[in-house]
């Protein structure tokens, strides 16, 4: 299986509570490699150009209060297959539909306040790494 890179954000809700070491385990366990991290506090123009696919949703304005209210962590995670381990590691969006054991089940406030961002596809994630990393920031 080829070696891939996917985007995460670590949301508001868990830096806020504390959680960055608990949901890192979480990915670490999974076989998911962190080889670049860092915490930011999204300006509104940086969330919505991240969100931009949603601009249109109903939820968008409520989704880019939500991201800029406290800091996130951005993250560039590696694996094997990792973009689909990835969003299996994270759950459905809707933390009461998400599986046992997955980061939104277990930690999840509500489907805006969901604990973890994953890419959903190769394309996005290079385009999602390339808006919060340079090359040099990522060490495989
Ligand atoms: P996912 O993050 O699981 O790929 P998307 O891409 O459908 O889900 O939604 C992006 C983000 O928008 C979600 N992570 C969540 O924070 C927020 N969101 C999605 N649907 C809703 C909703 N119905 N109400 C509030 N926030 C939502």
């Amino acid at each position: 299986m080829a070696l891939e890179r996917t985007f995460s954000i670590l949301k508001p809700d868990v830096t806020r509570r504390n959680l960055t070491g608990a949901v890192n385990a979480r990915i670490e366990a999974a076989g998911l490699r962190i080889v670049a991290q860092k915490r930011v506090h999204m300006s509104r123009a940086q969330a919505e150009t991240f969100y931009g696919v949603h601009r249109e949703r109903p939820f968008f304005g409520e989704l880019v209060e939500m991201m800029t209210a406290a800091p996130v962590v951005v993250q560039v995670l590696e694996g094997d297959n990792a973009i689909v381990k990835y969003r299996e590691v994270m759950g459905a969006t809707n933390p009461a539909k998400a599986d046992p054991g997955t980061i939104r089940k277990d930690f999840a406030l509500s489907m805006g306040e969901n604990s973890a961002h994953g890419s959903d596809a190769p394309e996005t994630a290079a385009q999602e790494i390339a808006q919060w990393f340079a090359g040099n920031e990522i060490v495989g």
